[in-house]
């Protein structure tokens, strides 16, 4: 049977305001025309960047009973997409469901959300990087942000990178299982003053890079609304350089939108005022081979 609309199993916690995780995947791949069902890994009042005593429920115990209802039901999806995870345990919880739900044409997206600026989010450990690594191994598509694949590989996050080892990176991250790897954030690598998304498929031995003007500021949750628009567009049939510069110029859109109001960005950006752009097709694409 053909579905008439693709289905997503998103992973992630529900972090009631800030405008990460849940509350930024759903708005977006809904909008995109695709169907969001989530698997929550934790209640949190708010995501953990730059907010203190948050409350936080982890759902680990409920995880499992959950996911054995909807596999009786025999629920097939086209998409899993994983990302913030609360304990080693929900790491494997997840490992799981992709060997559940992961048949051939699903497409497995692992958002290895642990860190940012070169630090580990609070409530992350070293024993959760490392199964982690596991996770991914199992991903067609991951998208670390550039502090999440230093920790990934066990290197240092130096800012001061050259286009070779940003490469060789890639290279190494693919060696660990994923199709495509897709790091963000990546710093000026041509001392342009650009910040870059670049990714690299493996099957086609190719890199491709979209950069963008870097706009000094930083809002939680961009990361999410990334990797959601990337999955939204590669379901609808979006070549990867495509869906790339989509994601781009979503954020793109999401930070010019924010940018000029006065409010705390621990808010995240301001989805609402953009949502709508993600209706209109790519009309100028911007991606380079890198
Ligand atoms: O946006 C990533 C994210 C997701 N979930 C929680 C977070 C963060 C980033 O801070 O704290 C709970």
């Amino acid at each position: 049977m053909i579905r008439p609309v693709k289905r997503v199993a998103a992973i992630h916690d529900l972090s009631g305001f800030g405008r990460s995780s849940l509350t930024a995947i759903i708005p977006i791949l809904s909008t995109m025309g695709i169907q969001v069902c989530p698997v929550p890994t934790a209640i949190l009042s708010t995501h953990t960047g730059d907010f203190e005593g948050y409350s936080f429920v982890d759902l680990t115990d409920s995880m499992e009973a959950y996911i054995e209802h909807w596999h009786n039901l025999k629920i097939d999806f086209d998409c899993i997409y994983s990302g913030f995870l609360g304990s080693v345990k929900q790491i494997n919880i997840v490992s799981k469901f992709i060997d559940l739900f992961g048949h051939n044409g699903c497409l497995v997206v692992v958002d290895p959300v642990m860190a940012d600026n070169g630090e580990l989010y609070t409530t992350m450990t070293v024993e959760m990087v490392e199964n982690m690594r596991k996770l991914v191994a199992k991903a067609n598509i991951i998208t670390p942000n550039f502090t999440e694949a230093a920790y990934l590989l066990g290197e240092e996050c130096n800012t001061n990178i050259s286009e070779a080892k940003i490469k060789e990176w890639m290279i190494r991250l693919s060696e660990m299982g994923p199709d495509t790897v897709i790091i963000t954030s990546v710093p000026d690598i041509r001392g342009d003053k650009t910040t870059n998304v670049i990714a690299y498929s493996k099957e086609d031995n190719i890199f491709w890079k979209v950069s963008c003007k870097y706009i000094p500021t930083f809002y939680p949750g961009t990361g999410d609304a990334f990797t959601s628009v990337l999955v939204g567009s590669l379901l609808s049939g979006d070549s990867l350089p495509i869906a790339l510069d989509r994601s781009v110029q979503f954020i793109t859109a999401c930070i010019k939108a924010s940018y000029g109001f006065k409010y705390p960005n621990r808010e995240g950006v301001l989805l609402e005022k953009v949502l709508d752009t993600l209706k209109l097709p790519v009309i100028v694409s911007s991606y380079e081979l890198l």
